[in-house]
Order: structure tokens, then C-alpha cells, then sequence
């Protein structure tokens, strides 16, 4: 009898950010996570911003997350399922980690049903009203033409502007965010017009940065899954119900 009967949800593990020494005792303590769910979940989702930065250039991919990929790999082979999506900090992933480790790479929305329960899962970057100017940034990232030309960068100053710019990202001065008012909660707006059309149990995003356990309706809640730079937060359903946990929260 499989044991494996938990769904978990993470996101914005922005490895690589924002030194060596900071990302990998993040990567450490990630890597103790993944030990941690490994003996029952089913399925790991991994909901975007992953990467601080990922390119995969026709021959090569950015050094280091090591042992992160090593034991995600490890998952993988013991029979989780492990669904990565792109974030806007690492939309550039292609088929490497699907070839390498059985990772699937979803590019927007994905909808699934667990135990009767409709789960609406996306980064939730670019969703919503507002934002035209990374509305417009974001398609133009995600064209064939700039991903082609990017690859004709040669990585040491490709990678290197990218990094710069990502160091300029709400991440990298570990600052944490703060709740506003639902009305500006482009997500929990974002939420509740879908649920005009069309009925989910749990809307799961990450983008935010904070966690977020916010009732729409009563049958209906919208999950964020925060960062783990400040909270180490991660969502896990039983079966039952979507719980939103902390991983080695301090006092
Ligand atoms: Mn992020």
C-alpha cells in the first residue's frame, strides 16, 4: 500500500539570490524539506520563481543549485510526481529538467482535481488589473525571437546582466511584504473573478511573497504560498484539506 498520499506546494525559493553564502544555506535548508516530504508525498509542485535566474543555452545551463537538483532528482526517482512552474524570474526553463530529471515545466495556469477539491495554480505574476508595463515585458521575455537572441549573449555577460538586474528585484534586500488592503490584493481580486465563472476549492499562487490564508467564499480560498528567504512557507493537502505550514519556523 503506497504511502504517498500528500499534494505539496511550494514557490519563490529565488535560488542564487542574493549572495553565494545566502542562497546556499537556503538551498540547505530547501534540500531538508524535500527529506522531510519525501517518504509521503505524491505529487511536488513547484510554483514559479525557483531560480532567482535560469537560462538553458542549446549546450550549457547557469552553475550551482547542486544539491537542490540532486535531490529533487532523488524525488523523482523514488516515484513523486514533480510539477515545476515558470515564475517571472525563471521563465527561460525549456526541456532540461524534464530530460535530466522528469520534471514537468507548466508555462501559465493549471488546473487539477484532488479528492473532489479543484485546486486554480499559477505563479500570479502578470494576473490581474494593472501592471501593463510587465504585462508587455512578459511577452516580449517569453517571445522565440528575445529567447534567440539572448542565447547569442555569451553566458559570462548575459547571465552577468541578468543577475545585476535580478539584484535590483523586492527579493534580494530581504525585505519583507506587507498585507494590503483586499481591494489592492491584485490576487484576491484576481480570485474572485474567476469564481464568477467558475468554481475552485483552492486558488494557490506565489509572486507575493507573503503568505496568505484568505477565505473568498465559502467553499472557496486563495493560498499564497510566500517566499523562502523570510518564512519558509509551503502548502500541503491531506486529502482533505489545503493546510498553509511554516518549515523550521523560528520562535
Ligand atoms: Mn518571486
Amino acid at each position: 500500500m503506497s504511502l504517498r498520499n500528500k499534494f505539496y506546494f511550494a514557490s519563490d525559493f529565488h535560488l542564487g539570490t542574493a549572495h553565494y553564502a545566502q542562497s546556499r544555506e537556503r538551498e540547505d535548508r530547501i534540500v531538508r524539506w524535500l527529506d522531510f516530504i519525501k517518504e509521503d508525498a505524491a505529487e511536488l509542485y513547484l510554483v514559479g520563481d525557483i531560480f532567482d535566474f535560469w537560462f538553458e543555452y542549446k549546450h550549457a545551463v547557469p552553475k550551482g543549485y547542486v544539491r537542490f537538483l540532486g535531490k529533487l532528482a532523488e524525488l523523482s526517482d523514488l516515484g513523486v510526481k514533480i510539477i515545476m512552474f515558470k515564475g517571472n524570474h525563471d521563465m527561460w526553463m525549456f526541456g532540461y529538467l524534464k530530460q535530466e530529471i522528469g520534471v514537468d515545466i507548466i508555462s501559465d495556469d493549471l488546473v487539477i482535481e484532488k479528492s473532489g477539491k479543484r485546486f486554480y495554480i499559477h505563479h500570479g505574476d502578470g494576473l490581474g488589473p494593472g501592471d501593463r508595463k510587465y504585462k508587455i515585458l512578459k511577452q516580449i521575455f517569453r517571445s522565440s525571437l528575445c529567447q534567440w537572441l539572448f542565447a547569442r549573449v555569451h553566458p559570462n555577460l548575459g547571465i552577468g546582466i541578468a543577475r545585476a538586474w535580478s539584484g535590483h528585484s523586492r527579493i534580494a534586500g530581504a525585505k519583507k511584504e506587507t498585507f494590503l488592503h483586499e481591494q489592492h490584493e491584485w490576487l484576491v481580486q484576481y480570485s474572485k473573478e474567476v469564481l464568477q465563472k467558475e468554481h475552485f476549492d483552492y486558488f494557490v499562487f506565489g509572486h507575493r511573497h507573503l503568505p496568505l490564508d484568505i477565505t473568498l467564499s465559502a467553499a472557496s480560498r486563495y493560498v499564497n504560498l510566500g517566499e523562502w528567504i523570510n518564512y519558509n512557507t509551503y502548502a500541503v493537502f491531506d486529502g482533505n484539506d489545503l493546510s498553509l505550514c511554516y518549515f523550521e519556523k523560528e520562535a
